[in-house]
């Protein structure tokens, strides 16, 4: 009775030496045997059943997550994201720090096996190297801080926000170039912003109830050609290693970062030119239950090694001082 049902006749017999190889004769003949008696009773009918398996049909598929429909959400948040981002900045001015790569790199980010930092407790805190000193060191997610390492750097003597203002003042396009601007807490909107604050802000004079911090990368080629003539490349940074072709700077009075992952494809070295400066460090989520986060400062003259793209790391500054810090990457 049960096969009655379904008669269509290929696909039906198909589908009944299916069911019956799933389920198994006995069961079978069982339900069969439910079927004969329940429309013995009169009160339900074969077209009753034939409705009720359609209505059982149109409901498995109801529940089945159609795999277009997901894909299709999926790109369209993916194409959203940058363009909500996009809609922000233009009508606040307001370049937010990496949201619209930051969202995309945590969604899809891939989960980390933890073993870049079970076993660190802090970080490895090394004096002035060679390169050769340096090499066992080098690709390593250890975080490292090498003291007194670019102490000697011109840049730890001349740079400072004077200089970088008066820089950026006197070559021409540079403050218009869209180089990337991390305004962090701050409430400026662009470096052009930066350097139309006052002075007695910009020197936080009598401790100005205004503190500020920012980041920018120095893309335009002049300017990075006249800052790279105050750095050099590190000393102990493999020969080989890969450089960008950009550099940043950040600098300012008591506010930091806060806590974030950066979207770049290589590792992160730092020189601490001006003043102290603390680090969080934390683990991705996913490793809360195997590693533990820690925090450390630098102080002038220290280069600081960051796999920052997975620890999550955030900074601030000793309040009323300041810090100047060049950025860059290499891998
Ligand atoms: O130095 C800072 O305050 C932030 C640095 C940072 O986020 C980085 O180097 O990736
Ligand atoms: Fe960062």
């Amino acid at each position: 009775m049960l096969f009655q049902l379904w008669n269509r006749p290929l696909a039906a017999a198909t589908r009944a030496a299916r069911t019956r190889e799933r389920l198994g004769d006995d069961l079978i003949d069982k339900l069969d045997r439910l079927h004969d008696g329940v429309l013995r009773t009169g009160v339900v009918t074969e077209s009753d059943l034939r409705m009720a398996y359609r209505k059982s049909l149109e409901q498995e598929q109801r529940n089945h997550l159609n795999p277009w429909y997901a894909i299709g959400i999926l790109l369209f948040i993916m194409l959203a994201t940058p363009v909500f981002f996009g809609t922000i900045h233009f009508i606040l001015g307001v370049r937010c720090f990496l949201p619209n790569n930051y969202l995309v790199w945590e969604a899809t980010r891939p989960i980390s096996d933890c073993g870049f930092c079970s076993s660190v407790q802090g970080p490895l805190i090394l004096q002035n190297l060679t390169r050769e000193e340096f090499a066992p060191f080098a690709y390593s997610s250890q975080p490292i801080i090498i003291k007194n390492a670019v102490a000697h750097w011109p840049a730890a003597k001349s740079l400072n926000f004077t200089y970088l203002k008066d820089l950026y003042e006197r070559t021409p396009g540079a403050l218009d170039e869209d180089c990337q601007f991390l305004h962090f807490r701050s409430d400026f909107k662009s470096l052009k912003e930066v350097f139309l604050m006052s002075d007695q802000r910009a020197n936080f004079v009598g401790g100005s109830n205004q503190p500020w911090y920012v980041g920018w990368s120095n893309c335009h080629p002049t300017v990075l050609e006249e800052l790279r003539k105050l750095y050099p490349r590190p000393h102990f940074l493999p020969e080989d290693a890969e450089m960008p072709n950009t550099d940043y700077i950040f600098l300012g009075y008591e506010q930091g970062a806060f806590m974030h992952l950066d979207y770049i494809p290589r590792l992160m070295w730092q020189a601490q030119l001006q003043g102290n400066k603390s680090w969080i460090l934390a683990p991705t989520p996913e490793c809360d239950h195997l590693c533990h986060s820690f925090s450390f400062y630098v102080e002038p003259g220290d280069a600081v090694l960051v796999d920052t793209r997975i620890w999550y790391h955030g900074t601030s500054i000793p309040k009323g001082q300041f810090a100047l810090t060049i950025q860059s990457e290499y891998g």
